[in-house]
């Protein structure tokens, strides 16, 4: 078999954050494909690598963590296929987060901004319009190729706090450093962080944003959960992660992309504001910083897969023919735990033209361009990337007028 955990993942039995043996497993979801793995026709008939999918609470630090590890150059170097500008919600998202900081900060040509994870340069590319200098920095070398064909000075490489040494001599210390949807794929989550306190100016400002850990178990989001997530952070678990390396969260902003995010921002004083203060004792009251919080989440995760076999199966047994929007990480996730396959669903539609021509991970469902929904005309559509649903309906007004519908599958099973 292919299937070598101990060569590729290691299972953790402390604390990502505080180092604590004090894990506590609420959820696991199998044994499941590396979600954003996407296959070749030829690698069809090869056996896939699979690893456990169990999430568990830190009782010490209130970290909610992936147990296993897989390796990061498994995982994002080679033919890494997310590029952040495919989606023009995100885009708008980034430009305006881009011209906040312009304005709060001051910014201007003897400013620089760094961002890690910086992708194909969608967030980056607003700072060059405005000649503020720039540094990306990225391992994954296509998006990366792709950031610097539109201005954006990247490095390729892993951050890490060896790196936040180098480019602080090399480049100098930030103004604003940038990380979005970065810190949850980091499997060395203490070092990712001093490296950023060591590539901030004194006065400078870290803002983060990371999917929020209160809608995914509100809204049941557990499809966000594969491999490259090793944390779901709520503010309690990060406030005590910053403050153990004299890193202050300050201020945040809650927002609803990607099914609800929180964007920290993160000085080297302390100066707490009420937005921090008042979301910590939120979370305390709600019980967010306490193992019984997650105590029925396994349940319910269990139901909302049951609801979905349940109506997909109904429309199969009326004749209806299913395929799915959206060959993102979390509907291999949605795929694989739900057990749906090729049987049920014939094919995924993406605009990523780098995803385009291969197969899901596991479910081996092939990817075709969105004109394949109008083309081919199926009965129903599996809105597997249901955080853009506002968007992508609004894009396929045509199959809708054709008789098409969707199946949005989070919070709960529904036909829209
Ligand atoms: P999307 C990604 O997860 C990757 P994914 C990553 N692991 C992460 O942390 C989270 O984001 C936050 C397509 N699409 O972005 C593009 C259309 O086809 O929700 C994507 O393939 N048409 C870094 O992969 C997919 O859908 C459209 O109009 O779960 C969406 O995937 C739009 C808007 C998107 O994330």
């Amino acid at each position: 078999t292919l299937e070598q955990p101990g060569k590729y993942s290691r299972t953790e039995t402390c604390c990502r954050s505080c180092g604590s043996g004090a894990l506590e497993a609420f959820l696991d979801l199998g044994s499941t494909p590396l979600a954003d793995r996407l296959l070749t026709e030829k690698m069809l008939t090869e056996e896939e690598l699979t690893f456990p999918l169990v999430v568990a609470f830190c009782k010490d630090c209130s970290l909610v963590q992936m147990l296993e590890t897989v390796s990061p150059e498994i995982l994002f170097a080679d033919a890494y296929p997310y590029y952040s500008s495919f989606s023009p919600a995100l885009m708008e998202h980034s430009r305006k987060n881009a011209l906040a900081r312009i304005k709060d900060r001051d910014l201007g040509s003897d400013s620089l901004v760094i961002e890690l994870a910086s992708n194909d340069g969608y967030l980056l590319r607003n700072y060059v319009e405005k000649g503020i200098p720039v540094l990306g920095i990225d391992p994954a070398d296509g998006p990366a190729a792709a950031a610097r064909k539109v201005g954006v000075k990247t490095i390729c490489g892993f951050f890490t706090e060896e790196m936040a040494a180098d480019v602080a001599e090399a480049e100098g210390q930030a103004d604003v450093v940038h990380g979005n949807n970065v810190l949850a794929h980091v499997a060395d989550t203490n070092g990712f962080v001093a490296g950023i306190g060591k590539i901030l100016k004194p006065t400078g400002v870290a803002v983060i944003e990371m999917p929020y850990l209160l809608p995914l178990i509100e809204h049941i989001e557990f499809d966000t959960i594969y491999h490259e997530h090793l944390c779901y952070f709520s503010l309690t678990a990060l406030d005590k992660l910053f403050r153990r390396h004299g890193l202050y969260l300050n201020r945040v902003e809650e927002l609803s992309i990607h099914g609800g995010s929180l964007r920290i921002f993160v000085e080297r004083q302390e100066n707490v504001g009420e937005s921090v203060s008042t979301m910590l004792a939120n979370e305390s009251a709600i019980g967010l910083d306490t193992p019984e919080f997650f105590a029925e989440f396994s349940e319910r995760v269990d139901g909302l897969r049951s609801k979905l076999l349940a109506l997909i199966s109904d429309l199969k047994a009326e004749g209806h023919s299913v395929a799915a929007y959206g060959a993102a990480a979390k509907g291999a996730t949605m795929l694989n735990y739900c057990g749906l396959d090729t049987t049920q669903i014939d094919f995924v539609v993406d605009r990523n033209a780098h995803k385009q021509g291969k197969y899901m991970p596991g479910a081996h469902l092939p990817i075709l361009p969105p004109e394949a929904l109008v083309e081919k005309q199926p009965d129903y559509v599996l809105m597997l990337a249901w955080n853009f649903a506002d968007e992508i309906i609004a894009q396929q007004q045509d199959y809708l007028a054709a008789g098409g519908r969707f199946i949005v599958p989070v919070p709960e099973p529904r036909i829209v």
